[in-house]
């Protein structure tokens, strides 16, 4: 299964960005490709996305990405054994050098470690999911999906960044999506009767033209009613706050905008808090900025046992971050994305190390997409239990919730899926 050729493509991403595509092809013919995401509320723990920063593409173009690719990465590949999954990761890091990639660039490295593991896959006959979870993956991921979108995905025009639903009701994955269907479709209908449908945000979710946060969630709410379900019972709320984007690290002060309101940490925190006693919310992430643990302790105390808290900007699929943050006991939910980190194999050690600390992993997509479903693979081979992949439309969105269905069909009698019952294991004080 040794590596015969790796080349490396500028494409572009779900906002006509450029990003980068990756093919490694193996001397016994095998094949498979990795297409990189790229976010735009990004961490600055996160590791560097390398752009060229010229006059190009408004600075955008990633050819120096992939010439570290054709120029470093592809010689010192050539020859090595597909399936050595962590070699092959070990040695991108050590080519690299830096502590946060930015000499060969994360989404470089990423590229080529996803393309390595689906060209592996290929050459056993496996599906991606088998293969990377050495068999052992069955579990489909209950899906966290966005309604509303805002924040910088929607030009600022509300501060929260995503409302989105979970369907902890459901019994099965394909009734998620239904459901899922059922109330995307009717926020859809409200917006349109308040003559206020402006298309839609940068995952796909409603552009969110409404006055106030508190309208939002009057708008979701009824949209699960009027979809059937009992707010809280079958659907309930999650939220992606990405309040790293509204604080200012100077004075340690959170923003509303659309409220024209500042708040201090524990303003801001007790605003969460009273979110949560007041609306059906089973979720938060990034509920306080990555830099203010004291706020994240202080959400945590109060809503350790009833929400899921998880930290996107906080940890940035780094070990030493989510380690920390177990240590601190500020969260019980860690989001994760392949490219905040960079290579395939210390996403899947960030996993695993959440899953050991009794937390739950949430598998996530990046706001800029391509049509590459390695993360639906990756959320069922690691058994993660949750899969965060923007809204019910546009296709680089439904090709990963398209995937898991495939993956089902795949996996047959061996499909397992807990729904909501898998907070019970986080949520001891739920009621
Ligand atoms: C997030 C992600 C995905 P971005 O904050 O969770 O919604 O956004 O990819 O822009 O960081
Ligand atoms: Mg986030």
């Amino acid at each position: 299964m040794k590596i015969s050729s790796i080349e490396a493509f500028q494409i572009f991403d779900s906002r006509g960005n450029p990003t980068v595509e990756v093919a490694v092809s193996l001397k016994n013919g095998a094949r498979g490709c990795g297409l990189v995401p790229s976010g735009a509320s990004t961490g600055q723990f996160e590791a560097l996305e390398l752009r060229d920063g010229d006059s190009r593409f408004r600075g955008k173009s990633v050819l120096k990405a992939v010439s570290n690719i054709d120029r470093i990465v592809a010689p010192a590949l050539r020859g090595w054994d597909a399936s050595d999954q962590q070699g092959i990761d070990w040695c991108m890091i050590e080519l690299d050098g830096t502590e946060n990639k930015s000499r060969l660039g994360a989404n470089a490295i990423l590229g080529v470690s996803m393309a390595v593991a689906r060209a592996a896959a290929a050459s056993r006959g496996q599906a991606l999911f088998d293969y990377l979870g050495k068999g052992r993956g069955c579990l489909l991921p209950l899906p966290e999906i966005q309604i509303i979108g805002g924040g910088a995905h929607a030009n600022w025009r509300i501060d929260v960044q995503d409302f989105l639903l979970i369907a902890i009701g459901a019994k099965h994955y394909p009734q998620t999506l239904e459901m899922t269907f059922n109330v995307y479709h009717a926020a859809g209908d409200m917006f349109k009767e308040r003559n206020r449908y402006f298309g839609l945000a940068d995952e796909g979710g409603f552009w969110p033209d409404v006055q106030s946060h508190a309208e939002a969630f009057e708008i979701l709410i009824e949209a699960i009613e009027r979809a059937g379900y009992e707010p809280g019972v079958d659907v309930a709320i999650s939220l992606d706050i990405a309040a790293s984007d509204l604080y200012n690290k100077e004075n340690g002060t959170y923003r509303f905008s659309l409220e024209d309101k500042i708040y201090s940490s524990n303003e801001f925190a007790d605003l969460m808090i009273s979110w949560c006693e007041t609306y059906p919310i089973i979720s938060i992430e990034d509920a306080m900025a990555d830099t203010d643990w004291q706020g994240w302790s202080k959400i945590y105390r109060a809503l350790g046992r009833k929400v899921q808290l998880i930290g996107d900007d906080l940890f940035t699929t780094n070990i030493e971050r989510i380690k920390k943050g177990i240590e601190k006991g500020v969260a019980n939910s860690v989001l994760i994305k392949p490219n905040q980190i960079g290579t395939v194999t210390e996403t899947l050690e960030a996993i695993g190390l959440t899953q050991q600390a009794g937390w739950l992993p949430v598998v996530s997509a990046r706001s800029g997409e391509t049509e590459d479903a390695f993360i639906s693979h990756l959320a069922v081979a690691s058994n993660a239990g949750q899969l965060k992949v923007g809204s019910f439309a546009r296709s680089e969105r439904m090709v990963k919730w398209n995937e898991v269905l495939r993956i089902e069909r795949a996996l047959g009698k061996r499909a397992k899926f807990q729904g909501g019952q898998l907070y019970e294991r986080i949520l001891t004080d739920r009621s």
